[in-house]
């Protein structure tokens, strides 16, 4: 498949080559067309927050790679956009954290599921969960599609990984008691806001930092993840990603332009 090609002298390198991964993730029928419009909406936040992990994301994460350590069936759920930028690493962190995966989409179709879970096994999955008939399982709360899960995964599920989502499922995971962890970029998402864990960074980075934090804490006591498991406030943390937002904001007003203050913090 013939991909742009972009200059590593281009100052928004990365950005580009990610927005190809998930252009191409669309032509292989990965990425559901409301796929690429949400990363559109991800990078505007993903702009406020400046572009790279903060440790607000990081001390969020030893909290999440805890929980899933510390449940008894953590799973991930796989929707377009993680399997086209995170696949490999989806894997990575299943076998750190010795997690089931299950695709799980709100544009379901069964030639979505299938590319999904081809992607998965080619990054190294040995089962991927949810695909075809295997969902068969409703969660009534859910008025979406992602209501349909597979009894071996996400409806036994004590603790599940959301990575980029909408809102409603969320909410219902967590009313049936499921501790829920969600990667998104905007703190006043839905998703974000009804998690019990929300770890406010792009997936692209999140993942692999993810997977190392649980590589080092998976020879833990499982007592002591369990403890730090439940030591986590959602709302504080919010709060934290937001006043971090509005100090940039107020910070970058202060100035004018933003790509002055980029050249100063180079020099
Ligand atoms: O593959 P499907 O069919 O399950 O559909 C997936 C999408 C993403 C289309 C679906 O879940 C959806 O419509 O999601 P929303 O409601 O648009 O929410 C997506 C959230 O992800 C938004 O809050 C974005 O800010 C956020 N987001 C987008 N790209 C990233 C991100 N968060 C972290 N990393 C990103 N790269």
């Amino acid at each position: 498949m013939k991909q742009t090609k972009i200059s590593p002298r281009h100052p928004r390198a990365e950005s580009l080559r990610i927005r190809e991964r998930l252009i191409e993730g669309y032509k292989t029928g990965v990425v559901a067309t409301a796929g690429l419009v949400a990363h559109g909406r991800g990078e505007a936040f993903d702009y406020l927050i400046g572009e790279e992990t903060t440790s607000n994301a990081l001390k969020a994460m030893k909290v999440a790679a805890a929980m899933l350590l510390a449940a008894k069936h953590p799973v991930i759920s796989v929707n377009g956009n993680a399997a086209a930028l995170v696949a490999e690493d989806v894997v990575k962190l299943t076998k750190e954290v010795k997690a089931k995966i299950e695709v799980n989409l709100f544009h379901r179709s069964l030639e979505r599921e299938v590319a999904i879970a081809k992607l998965l096994r080619d990054a190294g999955a040995k089962e991927v969960l949810g695909v075809g008939e295997a969902s068969s399982a409703k969660i009534r709360e859910i008025a979406s599609e992602r209501r349909r899960v597979d009894p071996k995964g996400i409806l036994i599920a004590d603790a599940v990984l959301v990575p980029l989502e909408d809102g409603d499922r969320t909410e219902a995971l967590v009313k049936m008691g499921k501790r829920v962890i969600a990667i998104d970029l905007n703190p006043l998402s839905r998703t974000a806001q009804f998690a019990t864990l929300t770890i406010v960074d792009n997936i692209d980075r999140a993942m692999p930092t993810l997977t190392k934090i649980a590589a080092k804490l998976r020879t833990e006591d499982k007592k002591k993840l369990g403890r730090l498991a439940i030591s986590f406030d959602n709302k504080e943390n919010l709060r934290e990603a937001t006043k971090m937002i509005n100090g940039r904001l107020a910070a970058l007003a202060k100035k004018g332009t933003y790509l002055t203050i980029l050249e100063e913090s180079k020099t």
